[in-house]
């Protein structure tokens, strides 16, 4: 092992308590900034924002390696004057190289294997009786319609809580995105043709769609309450509306 230089020295030491204040902040990021992430109203926003939490976990130690000796040259090289001659040459390092590959090479590769293991839960329906809720985006709006119920529609979306629902996705203009942030269901509305996104809303409460994808002028307000809600409530609330006219 060769000997470490105090700047080196000074380098480790400050990534060390960077990199455990920003995996505490990671940690406590629910606590120190409430509302920053959506609520998880479902399985699939909690795997996500699991995700999320390693990701940056992992990510903390590389950015903090290289901010802090970033800001190590900045403050220590720091001079006024114009350089009147180039530095001395710097010749590889055999042990910091194949260290740097290696441990970004298996975080890469790593992440993206956990990635395609967990794909397949985004476009598998969630086990059980089927809620299947008709979704057209248009500019700029969203209108819900139920088959199973007679087709009423509402540009309100009422889900009770616990059952699996099956989203049938499409537009009838431009390409919109149908997204809840708090259920981790995002999927494009693409005219003329039917996407499908699947969820099970396992927390009562009134969250938000919202258009993920830029559809003209109002995009910014394409957004439609969602409401989950109890069982009796939600077939109390779908006979109310009113069926579809053809
Ligand atoms: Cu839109």
């Amino acid at each position: 092992m060769p000997r470490m230089t105090p700047a080196g020295r000074t380098v480790l030491i400050w990534w060390a308590i960077t990199t455990v204040l920003g995996i505490a902040l990671v940690f406590n990021i629910h606590r120190i900034l409430p509302g920053l992430l959506p609520t998880a109203a479902s399985p699939l926003a909690q795997s996500q924002d699991f995700t999320l939490g390693l990701f940056t976990v992992l990510a903390v130690p590389v950015a903090m390696l290289v901010w802090v000796t970033a800001a190590y040259v900045l403050i220590t090289s720091r001079t006024r004057e114009m350089p009147t001659e180039d530095g001395p040459p710097i010749h590889g390092n055999t042990l910091v190289q194949s260290a740097w590959l290696g441990v970004s090479s298996l975080l890469c590769v790593g992440l993206v294997v956990y990635g395609l293991a967990l794909l397949p839960d985004i476009y598998t329906p969630r086990p059980g009786n089927q809620l299947v809720v008709n979704v057209t985006g248009q500019q700029w709006q969203w209108t819900f319609s139920y088959p199973g119920y007679g087709n009423v529609t509402s540009t309100s979306l009422v889900l009770p809580v616990g059952r699996p629902v099956t989203f049938r996705v499409t537009s009838v203009d431009v390409t919109h995105s149908f997204w809840i942030p708090a259920m981790g269901v995002k999927v494009d509305a693409n005219d003329h043709e039917i996407t499908q996104a699947f969820v099970r809303p396992d927390l009562k409460g009134n969250y938000t769609v919202r258009c993920a994808e830029l559809c003209g002028l109002y995009h910014a307000y394409m957004q439609s309450p969602v409401q989950v809600t109890s069982a009796a409530r939600f077939v109390n609330w779908v006979h109310q509306q009113k069926p579809a006219t053809a």
